[in-house]
């Protein structure tokens, strides 16, 4: 797929799919070498099923891209690119759990439970969520201690309850409550979905050392982007097909869940997507050439089918 970014008056064409397939082939690469199976080897083997399962590796490539749109490289950020798959991850092998979401299938593949049992499983994401802030600590090379210190902290805060903790609760709480409204669904998907992508894009931003405004312009980036995310997934749990989402489709109107198109219908609900999506690249203008990866990123999460 070759996209123009829609903002630019000179557009340049931009190939994210190569840039994207070089991205994901470089931290694949990085995440293999990241966990060897040592003893008690069963653990780490479920650790490694999950990690190395696929997956568009979405949250890592948004931090090694924002690094470099700031300055630094890519070398600098991979270990905290790493901590983020690994940090997602977790989320979802504790997302699939029969206790919570109870699926079978991921980035098509057995669930981690399916595979090793749930105790295994909950073990697996602990060791995963656990790992992910040593390999932070333990790997940054050639980046100010300080600024390492700061992407703990904000990962920190995205994976507990002020993030993905506190946006599943609610979601959790939400089940089978008609009543459920926008705001709240805005809640959840703040904190479950655009939380971790929000800590994906500040964290390439602090280690290459940009400024407090422009951290705050890729904030906000990331989290329209977040939101228009999961409105597209919404969508498409109702759209697509199991084959292409490598999961099952259909469970939200199953289990009658509130969802965006439950709200405001699929039209309107891609509508939303598009208009947050435009914002997201209202934020990037003062970037620059380099801005290029990060709005064809946005772009491609309206476009996306799976
Ligand atoms: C214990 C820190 C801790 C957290 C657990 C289970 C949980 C709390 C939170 C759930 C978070 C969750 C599953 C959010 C959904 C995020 C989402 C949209 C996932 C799909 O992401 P993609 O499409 O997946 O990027 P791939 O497979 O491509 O990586």
């Amino acid at each position: 797929m070759v996209l123009t970014n829609s903002t630019d008056s000179q557009t340049i064409p931009f190939d994210l799919s190569a840039y994207l397939l070089e991205r994901k082939k470089q931290v694949e690469a990085a995440l293999e070498q990241a966990i060897a199976v040592v003893y008690p080897e069963r653990i780490y083997e479920s650790m490694r099923y999950s990690l190395m399962a696929g997956g568009k590796r979405l949250r890592p490539i948004l931090c090694l891209a924002t690094a470099e749109l700031a300055g630094g490289t890519a070398e600098i950020a991979m270990p905290t690119a790493c901590a983020l798959e690994m940090i997602h991850t977790m989320s979802l092998i504790h997302d699939d759990l029969p206790a919570m979401d109870n699926d079978d299938f991921r980035r098509g593949q057995p669930t981690n439970h399916k595979v090793y049992g749930e105790d295994i499983a909950i073990l697996a994401g602990d060791g995963l969520l656990a790992y992910a802030f040593e390999f932070i600590a333990v790997q940054t090379q050639q980046v100010p201690a300080e600024r390492v210190l700061r992407v703990i902290a904000h990962l920190g805060r995205a994976a507990g309850a002020a993030g993905l903790v506190g946006g599943q609760a609610v979601d959790l709480e939400s089940e089978g409550k008609s009543e459920v409204g926008v705001e709240t669904l805005n809640f959840i998907h703040r904190h479950k979905t655009a939380a971790l992508l929000e800590a994906s894009v500040v964290s390439g931003a602090v280690l290459a050392g940009a400024e407090q405004a422009d951290i705050e312009r890729l904030s906000r980036y990331a989290q329209h982007i977040g939101l228009a995310f999961q409105i597209v997934d919404d969508v498409l749990d109702i759209t697509s097909t199991p084959e292409a989402l490598g999961k099952s489709t259909g469970k939200d109107v199953q289990a009658q869940k509130v969802t965006y198109p439950s709200i405001w219908g699929i039209e309107e609900s891609k509508r939303q997507a598009h208009q947050l999506v435009e914002a997201a690249k209202q934020e990037l203008r003062s970037f620059g050439d380099s801005r290029r990866p990060l709005a064809a990123i946005a772009d491609y999460i309206t476009a996306r089918t799976h």
